[in-house]
């Protein structure tokens, strides 16, 4: 079976401790590999690698920097083919959206901040009156911790290290134990484009153990992770203490607004896909969808023909428009809130059911699922379930749809369906979201702002924002005569 590796001081290795665990291939519900079990004494070694190659790093110019991040990035096209298979098989997702999202999207994270970095200046301020000037400096923090998520792995474990490795620190990342693929193919791919050794160390394992020993070290000075709000709050304890900068992008349950206006072909397919895409396992799907009155039954109609035409099959077959869930135990938690819809206050419109797929009888696949609620305040429209399913319900006026889009305790995203352009700025304007997307859904430029507001989370991604993320600002002030 095959043995997924740490990766420290640029070398594969064996936990020191030589505990694995299972790695699933949820299509089947087998387990296809094992994955180190790291402890506190992987991270410690991590560590005292990282530490010493920052004496380095931190001061090897930009242009070096992003040479081999783009380095990095051609060797992730030249294993196109295999990162996307490999992730397909992690994950359980169509093979057809790792190769055209996950993968593609990885290349384009390490590309853009191998030249985002080239662009990110310095400030200066002079001050003629007192013949001072000031001048800003944004140094590389040290050693830096990435943890990130199982439903877009290698897309978000890269948008994390590319611009903390840009910036010249040097990072401790752990992807999620569910999905640990293809960070361990990167690994492989990282020695072959030059990175220097103890630049980047990969930590398999849990997030109890792993996770935990990672946000627990004092030497580790941020923390950039993306994952479940709960999880969010718990690092959040750990390291207020230690005053660790923390950029968390969590949980999201995001409004879909549609009005009567928009345009309704567009909008009834780009919903399709904004509702179920990966599963619906993103955190920006519009798990709530809110129509104006007078379409909803039509809408309703249409979505449910669309839905119901949906194909849930083996990730390898290039029909399958859903694949299967991410794992047995998150495919139960997701099917436990259909099975009580009722209960927590919704009715089954199509989907619900758990798929036997031929030859994948042991995998985790669900129809794609509807449920009409009557309130805003039931449990289907406060927790975030983040699969397969949305709920749907009618509104009259722009103030009671606003309402109930920010009557929610996430402020991810929203999306915005209308064709009138006052009503578009009032709207965005007021709804209490971290990303606004009108008449578009998942319609992503690497340069703006990534997350949340309320509970999903604090800080940015993107951009410039995770470039001063991952640099502590330095001001000098020079007075001359
Ligand atoms: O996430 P966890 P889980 C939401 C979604 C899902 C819920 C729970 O609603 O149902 O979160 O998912 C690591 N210290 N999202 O439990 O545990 C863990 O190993 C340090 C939304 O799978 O938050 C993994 O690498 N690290 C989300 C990462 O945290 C710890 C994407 C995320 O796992 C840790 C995924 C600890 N104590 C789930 N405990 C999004 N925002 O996109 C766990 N981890």
């Amino acid at each position: 079976m095959k043995r997924i590796q740490n990766y420290i001081n640029g070398k594969l290795e064996n936990p020191i401790s030589n505990q694995w665990l299972d790695n699933y291939d949820p299509s089947v519900g087998e387990v296809y590999a094992h994955i180190p079990n790291s402890g506190k004494e992987d991270v410690e070694k991590a560590v005292l690698a990282a530490k010493k190659a920052f004496k380095t790093w931190s001061v090897t110019s930009i242009e070096e920097r992003s040479r081999i991040l783009h380095k990095i990035a051609d060797g992730i096209e030249a294993n196109m083919e295999k990162l996307v298979v490999a992730e397909s098989k992690d994950n359980g997702k169509p093979l057809a959206l790792a190769g055209a999202v996950d993968i593609p999207r990885a290349v384009s994270n390490f590309r853009f901040y191998a030249q985002a970095i080239t662009q990110f200046s310095s400030n200066a301020h002079e001050n003629i009156g007192s013949k001072s000037i000031n001048y800003t400096l944004r140094k590389p923090m040290g050693v830096v911790g990435c943890i990130s998520p199982w439903n877009l792995p290698l897309y978000l474990f890269s948008w994390k290290i590319a611009p903390a490795l840009v910036t010249g620190n040097c990072v401790i990342a752990k992807p999620s134990e569910v999905t640990p693929m293809t960070a361990f193919l990167l690994s492989e791919i990282c020695q072959k484009a030059g990175l220097p050794d103890g630049v980047l160390n990969i930590v398999h394992g849990l997030g109890t153990s792993t996770g935990q020993a990672i946000v627990e070290h004092p030497e580790i000075k941020a923390i950039s992770f993306t994952g479940g709000t709960k999880t969010g709050a718990h690092i959040s304890r750990i390291a207020a203490p230690m005053f660790k900068k923390l950029s968390l992008e969590l949980g999201g349950k995001n409004p879909n607004i549609i009005f009567a206006d928009c345009d309704y072909d567009k909008m009834l397919k780009v919903t399709l896909k904004s509702s179920f895409a990966n599963q619906g396992q993103i955190c920006l799907c519009g798990s709530r969808i809110f129509v104006e009155k007078s379409i909803y039954e039509q809408f309703k109609k249409d979505f449910i023909t669309k839905t119901k035409a949906l194909k849930v099959g083996s990730p390898k077959n290039p029909d399958s428009d859903l694949g299967a869930m991410v794992s047995k135990e998150h495919f139960e938690k997701v099917l436990s809130y259909i099975q009580n819809v009722e209960k927590y206050g919704g009715k089954l419109l199509c989907g619900g059911n758990p798929v036997k797929v031929e030859g994948h009888e042991s995998g985790y696949y669900l129809e794609p699922t509807i449920i009409e609620v009557g309130s805003n305040d039931c449990k289907l429209n406060q927790e975030e379930i983040f699969g397969p399913v949305v709920t749907l319900m009618p509104f009259e006026t722009e103030e009671e749809v606003l309402a109930m889009a920010n009557e929610v305790r996430y402020g991810l995203s929203s999306t915005l369906w209308t064709s009138n352009l006052n009503r578009a700025m009032r709207i965005s304007n007021a709804l209490e979201t971290g990303i606004v997307w009108v008449n578009t859904w998942l319609n992503r430029d690497l340069r703006t702002p990534f997350g949340g507001v309320k509970e999903s989370g604090i800080g940015r991604e993107g951009g410039f924002y995770a470039l001063e993320f991952f640099t502590e600002p330095k001001n000098v002030c020079i007075q001359y005569t």
